[in-house]
C-alpha cells in the first residue's frame, strides 16, 4: 500500500547533500508528511535561518510558531506530532536503548563522516575512512539476527544510519563482498528499497549511488 500524504504547514530548511538533513527527510517520507522543503546551500544561507536558529545550521524545521534545530530533536518531535507509523519503540527500556544507539552513532560515526567530507588532511581522511569501514563491518553480524538496527521494526536509528550507508560510495568506502559484510549489505538493500527512503532522496543524493 502506498504512503498516504498528510498535509502540514511545516517548512524544512534542508541541505540536499547532507546526512543530517537526510535523516529528517526520511522521517517525513516514512510518515507520509508533506512539508515545504527549502533546499539551502550551506555557503549561502538565507538571513531568515539565523533568525530561527541560533546555530544557523541545517536541518531546521519550522512548524507555525515553533522553530526546531538539531536533527535528533526534530525527528523526535515529528514522531510525536505524527505518531503513525511510530519510529520509537513503545516501552521505556527499548526507547532509551534506541536513544542510546542514536547517541553512539552521533559520537562514533557521524564525526567520521564529517571528517571524511570536510577535513583537508589526507592522512586524517584515510584514517577516518578506515575507522568507519571497520566499525561498520564490526556490527555487520547483528543484521543477521534482526532486520533493522537492533530491532524487528524500522526505527529512528535506521533513519540516522541509512544516510551514512547511502553515502559510502561517495565517501570512497567499499565494504567488500566478503562473508563479514554480507548481513550489512542485505540490511542496506532493505533500507534503500523502502518507499519512504526512495521518496526522501534529493536529486544530488540520487546521484550519490550512480557513481
Ligand atoms: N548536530 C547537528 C549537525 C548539523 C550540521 O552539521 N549541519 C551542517 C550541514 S551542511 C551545517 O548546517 N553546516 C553549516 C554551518 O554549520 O554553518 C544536527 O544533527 O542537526
Amino acid at each position: 500500500m502506498g504512503v498516504v500524504t498528510k498535509r502540514s504547514s511545516m517548512t524544512l530548511f534542508s541541505d540536499g547533500r547532507d546526512h543530517y538533513s537526510h535523516r529528517v527527510r526520511i522521517v517525513l517520507a516514512e510518515k507520509g508528511v508533506s512539508a515545504d522543503v527549502i533546499d539551502v546551500d550551506p555557503k549561502h544561507k538565507p538571513q531568515e535561518l539565523a533568525e530561527l536558529n541560533p546555530y544557523n545550521n541545517l536541518p531546521t524545521l519550522v512548524d507555525r510558531d515553533l522553530a526546531l534545530y538539531e536533527s535528533k530533536v526534530i525527528m523526535e518531535y515529528l514522531d510525536e506530532r505524527f505518531p503513525h507509523p511510530p519510529l520509537l519503540p513503545v516501552y521505556p527500556v527499548a526507547r532509551a536503548q534506541s536513544r542510546l544507539w542514536m547517541y553512539r552513532l552521533e559520537r562514533d560515526w557521524a564525526p567520521l563522516v564529517d571528517t571524511i567530507l570536510y577535513s583537508k588532511s589526507k592522512e586524517t581522511v584515510t584514517k577516518a575512512r578506515k575507522a568507519l569501514r571497520e566499525s561498520l563491518l564490526a556490527i555487520s553480524p547483528i543484521f543477521a539476527e534482526m532486520p533493522f538496527f537492533m530491532s524487528e521494526e524500522f526505527t529512528i536509528v535506521d533513519c540516522c544510519l541509512a544516510p551514512i550507508l547511502w553515502r559510502l560510495p561517495m565517501l570512497e568506502i567499499e565494504l567488500g563482498k566478503g562473508r563479514q559484510a554480507e548481513p550489512l549489505l542485505v540490511y542496506q538493500k532493505r533500507l534503500f528499497a523502502r518507499e519512504g527512503f526512495i521518496k526522501s532522496l534529493t536529486e544530488i543524493e540520487r546521484d550519490m549511488q550512480a557513481r
